[in-house]
């Protein structure tokens, strides 16, 4: 009989020519075949009750007479009602809101470790080895806070967790975007859950930090400072997953087949660089698209324009850790990257959307504590707590101990335990004995020795006090708090301090900010205790805190502007049109960003065909209505004096450009199009009149007709994301 974890039997070891059900070649163990066979397609089939029997009439339920009651007796309606009722599980009670993919991971052949050989020598797990082994994953991106229903672009972490499906078994990486916690101890995450959460009386407010509870709990735990300076920065804005960083947040450990076992934290880097929105427009998107990061995944996906990430680990042995001045088991630090280098393992590449979303995104259930021969733990407190909590809250979503077997977590490795019982058992297992050891099964399933794969714990001496205390090595809050604060640009550390204002701004109770101001700010910086407590209608403190730190130590891996700038792959770029625009200016342009991997969408006031200069028409693909340049990432303005003229008479064209400049996004004109920018009253600096192609602040102009110089300058503009040093001028937007 076939085991459904079985890779099928069709013998030979040539891993292509398999076509998946769209016709797609892959490969003949992925996670996609072992899908496909639950998969199912109602085309062309029949209606029918959940137990096959055709259904004549779903629109009526039977009744004694057209006017009568409904009868018990009609097991269609019974039927569907019934599942309907119990068609939703809880949302998880973190991490609640998310959006997944499917892809795969790749090891590189020949990775640059620095003083080490090859991954072997560091672990043996497996999924790291073989440049030509490509390992399944599925991906799950979330926000921590907010209900499943709430908005995509909230200030907030974001969950990064990656299932691999190796050959060894499920790996689970279950990661953030940012490197550090809140909190050192696991025993404090309900604490910060309910701080965090909507308050208990009022239920209020939803997917957001912004209220007392929050912050009256980080005024009185130090050990959050580091990661509040994380969450108020643009890091908890991504423009998009595809441009944000994971962490494993940890130290891990590697073990290789020796048994030699050296600390690793592991970082996924992304290769479209790491991009931020601005406050102001995330709060527009939660209205106009609150779905705008998971539609962006699949657009991207859809694309071509696949989300990819370097895996990296940095390396550290054990004997090494006293050069640290912090504890590597403390999850509030970060190793900076100029210290310890990040070493490529590999890639990952997300080239696949689910096909529905409760059975794969919703169903997925990430444990850490699923790790695969050649990845251990630590003795992190934080990590130590996690390896309990995610077996039990998959037991509170799924009623049952067999979540494992929902085909989205089940592995692709053979899986054969002992248990055969629970809720929703799906195997049908052969055998009388369910134990071991046993004889009347010969002793199976056996046991597998170390050397050919069994996995086994590393061999960490533990000796101690049961003691509730916390490592005096654990002590220092500020210091790397500190370090995050110096290594931001002037522009990051403003982003920084407005987030303050907002945040605490939102907080009700005085003695709350005033805390928030004089024991932790002031403890990490008294240039930030005073310009938050400025914007908050605290006193600005006179001096610094007592236990603030006066290094100057910065780590430019820390900045978001120390990142990739020289592609505008799968960004979005607008290009507004009204009837009479140049089709020459469009579609030479639509061209070539479509050339650089950037998605180009024509936007007007309806949709519908809109009629060029010389007749020919195109379609809209957004509306005014539809859309706004918040979800843009540059906006561009074509010739053609009818077009301009319609234009410069819309106020949502006008505020299309006005908001596009506020948020320092670039923006193009060639022609007459550079009469809109004049209508939007940009600062004085931004002369339009030139003749040739000027660029200030990603502010890109044509007067003539080199649309080549003019798409050259307006790449580059886009590459460099947003241009910051940009002169704000109160633009009406
Ligand atoms: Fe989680 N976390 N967490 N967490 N976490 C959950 O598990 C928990 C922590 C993370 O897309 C829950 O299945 C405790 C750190 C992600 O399905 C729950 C502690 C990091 C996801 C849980 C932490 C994470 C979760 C809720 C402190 C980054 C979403 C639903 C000890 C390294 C996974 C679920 C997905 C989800 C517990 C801290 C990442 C309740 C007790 C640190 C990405 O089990």
């Amino acid at each position: 009989m076939t085991d459904t974890n079985d890779p099928p039997d069709d013998g030979d070891d040539d891993r292509h020519g398999i076509s998946d059900r769209h016709g797609d070649e892959i490969d003949e163990d992925s996670k996609g075949r072992q899908l496909d066979r639950v998969r199912e397609n109602p085309e062309g089939e029949y209606l029918t009750t959940d137990h096959g029997v055709r259904v004549e009439h779903t629109d009526d339920s039977l009744k004694a007479g057209g006017r009568g009651p409904t009868l018990m007796e009609d097991f269609h309606f019974r039927e569907k009602m019934t599942q309907f009722d119990h068609e939703s599980i809880p949302e998880r009670v973190v991490h609640a809101r998310g959006t997944g993919a499917h892809g795969y991971f790749q090891p590189y052949g020949d990775p640059d470790l620095g003083e080490y050989d090859d991954i072997s020598e560091l672990t043996k797990a497996s999924f790291l080895q073989d440049s030509d082994r490509k390992t399944p994953v599925f991906v799950r991106f979330s926000t921590v806070v907010g209900s499943r229903g709430s908005a995509d672009t909230v200030r907030d972490v974001r969950g990064f967790a990656t299932k691999f499906y190796t050959e060894d078994g499920n790996y689970d990486l279950v990661g953030n975007n940012m490197p550090v916690f809140f909190i050192q101890d696991a025993i404090k995450f309900p604490d910060l859950v309910h701080a965090i959460k909507p308050e208990p009386d009022d239920g209020t407010p939803q997917a957001s930090a912004a209220h007392d509870t929050f912050w009256d709990f980080a005024s009185l735990m130090p050990e959050i400072s580091h990661m509040l300076m994380w969450v108020l920065s643009d890091r908890a804005l991504p423009r998009s997953y595809r441009m944000m960083e994971g962490f494993g947040v940890h130290t891990f450990r590697f073990v290789n087949d020796e048994g030699d076992s050296r600390f690793v934290k592991f970082h996924w880097k992304p290769r479209y660089g790491t991009h931020q929105l601005v406050w102001d427009e995330t709060q527009k998107i939660a209205g106009k698209n609150p779905d705008f990061n998971r539609e962006g995944l699949y657009e991207a996906i859809e694309n071509g324009q696949y989300p990819e990430w370097e895996l990296g680990v940095q390396i550290v042995e054990e004997d090494e850790t006293g050069r640290f001045d912090f504890d590597l088991l403390d999850p509030t630090k970060i190793i900076p990257e100029e210290e310890v280098p990040v070493r490529p393992l590999g890639k990952m590449v997300l080239d696949e959307t689910p096909d529905n979303f409760f059975a794969e995104t919703e169903q997925v259930a990430f444990h850490p504590g699923n790790v695969v021969p050649g990845i251990d733990f630590t003795n992190d407190p934080l990590l130590q707590g996690r390896l309990f909590s995610y077996q039990d809250t998959q037991l509170n979503r799924f009623n049952s101990a067999n979540w494992d077997e929902i085909p989205i977590n089940r592995p692709l490795a053979k899986k054969h335990t002992n248990q055969r019982a629970g809720f929703m058992r799906q195997t049908i297992n052969e055998g009388r004995a369910s134990y071991s050891p046993n004889s009347l099964g010969e002793d199976y399933p056996e046991e597998t020795p170390e050397d050919e794969g069994g996995y086994v714990h590393h061999a960490e001496k533990v000796e101690g006090e049961k003691i509730r205390e916390r490592s005096e090595s654990f002590h220092d809050h500020f210091t790397q708090a500190k370090l995050f604060w110096n290594s931001m640009t002037e522009t990051e550390k403003q982003h920084i301090v407005d987030a303050t204002h907002f945040e605490l701004g939102k907080v009700d109770t005085m003695a709350v900010r005033e805390r928030m101001v004089y024991e932790i700010f002031n403890n990490v910086d008294h240039e930030l205790a005073r310009r938050a407590a400025e914007g908050i209608g605290v006193d600005p403190p006179e001096k610094p805190g007592e236990h603030h730190t006066d290094h100057d130590a910065d780590s430019p891996a820390l900045s978001m502007e120390n990142t990739v700038t020289d592609t505008i792959e799968s960004r979005t770029i607008a290009i507004l049109v009204d009837d009479g625009f140049d089709r020459a200016h469009l579609e030479t342009l639509t061209e070539r960003l479509e050339d650089e991997g950037a998605t180009v969408k024509v936007v007007s006031r309806l949709l519908g065909e809109r009629t060029g200069a010389d007749g020919e028409t195109v379609e809209t693909d957004e509306s005014h209505v539809t859309t706004g340049s918040i979800v843009f990432d540059a906006v561009v303005v074509p010739g053609g004096s009818d077009s301009v003229d319609a234009l410069t008479e819309q106020g949502d064209a006008k505020s299309f450009v006005a908001e596009a400049f506020k948020h320092y996004k670039p923006v193009g004109a060639i022609g007459e199009g550079r009469s809109l920018l004049e209508r939007v009253d940009l600062p004085d600096e931004y002369d339009t009149d030139g003749d040739g192609v000027t660029t200030v602040d990603g502010l890109v102009t044509a007067g003539g007709d080199d649309l080549e110089t003019f798409a050259n300058e307006f790449v580059d503009a886009i590459a460099a994301h947003r241009h910051w040093e940009r002169t704000q001028k109160e633009v009406p937007a």
